[in-house]
């Protein structure tokens, strides 16, 4: 690592599959139990909302139950002894990396622990259920607030930090990601444009494993720390 003066990491879904998340397109992920233009779009909320709250109440509660994995840690540790620049950008909603230690991280796809209010726009913590009938904390009315996670069709987070500091890095590292969502798919490329080394460390190899320069297959509890190393 120490070669390296600017590393961005970005992390999805298989990097806290070992802490007992759910995957999306693994055989039994998400999106083989539930359609995701029904949950995971505007249009799905706006058709259902009930449905969708139900859906992210019952991911939010699973998260008092799982753990940081050795993964998670490991990337902490990372940030902590690197002394160049250093961005962690998670499409995960779930607070793992932040538990395990991680400061310098991106949301870009939203966090379950937050909430919107879709009437004024006031965005908040959120750690209970949320339903039609929870009026919002600034306007007080009820019926609009929703989850703030990013669905399929909306603008992911804080995307101008993401892209400067791509367009920076001397390391790009993908771990976790199948690699079929944009613009996240898009930043190994990105990252090669830059001059970058780039690295993948997934299970198998995902969509766009021919763009990365090394590649690493396996567990992301045993891959992660040993490439930290
Ligand atoms: C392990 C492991 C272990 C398992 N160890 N590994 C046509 C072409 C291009 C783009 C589009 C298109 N049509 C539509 C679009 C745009 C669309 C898109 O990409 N669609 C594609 C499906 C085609 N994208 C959007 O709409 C995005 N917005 C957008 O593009 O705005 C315009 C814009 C353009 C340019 C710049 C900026 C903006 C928004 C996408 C929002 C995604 N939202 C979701 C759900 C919300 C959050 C939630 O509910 O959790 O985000 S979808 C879901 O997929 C979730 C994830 O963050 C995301 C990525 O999934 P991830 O993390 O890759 O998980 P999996 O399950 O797919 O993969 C897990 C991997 O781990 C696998 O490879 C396993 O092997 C591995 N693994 N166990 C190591 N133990």
């Amino acid at each position: 690592m120490s070669k390296f003066r600017r590393i961005v990491i970005l992390t999805g879904a298989g990097i806290s599959a070992e802490s007992g998340v759910d995957t999306f397109r693994d055989k039994d992920g998400i999106w083989s139990k539930v359609d995701y233009r029904d949950v995971a779009t505007p249009q799905g909320f706006h058709r259902n909302p009930a449905l969708v709250h139900e859906f992210y109440n019952e991911r939010r509660r699973r998260m008092a139950d799982v753990q940081p994995n050795a993964a998670h840690i490991a990337l902490a540790r990372l940030e902590r002894e690197f002394a160049g620049d250093f961005l962690l950008v998670t499409q995960n909603i779930d607070d793992l990396h932040e538990r395990a230690g991680s400061r310098k991280l991106v949301h870009m796809h939203g966090e379950l622990a937050g909430a919107w209010c879709t009437n004024c726009g006031t965005r908040c913590e959120w750690h209970d259920d949320l339903s039609t009938r929870v009026p919002c904390l600034a306007c007080h009315v009820a019926g609009f607030m929703r989850p703030d996670v990013v669905w399929f069709g909306e603008f992911p987070s804080r995307m101008d930090e993401i892209e400067t500091s791509i367009g920076a890095c001397d390391l790009f590292v993908s771990i976790g990601t199948s690699g079929n969502v944009y613009p996240a798919a898009g930043f190994v490329e990105e990252a090669r444009n830059a001059g970058a080394h780039t690295v993948e460390l997934n299970l198998e190899p995902s969509e766009g494993h021919n763009l990365f320069a090394e590649a690493e297959h396996g567990r992301a509890t045993e891959i992660v720390p040993a490439f930290v190393e």
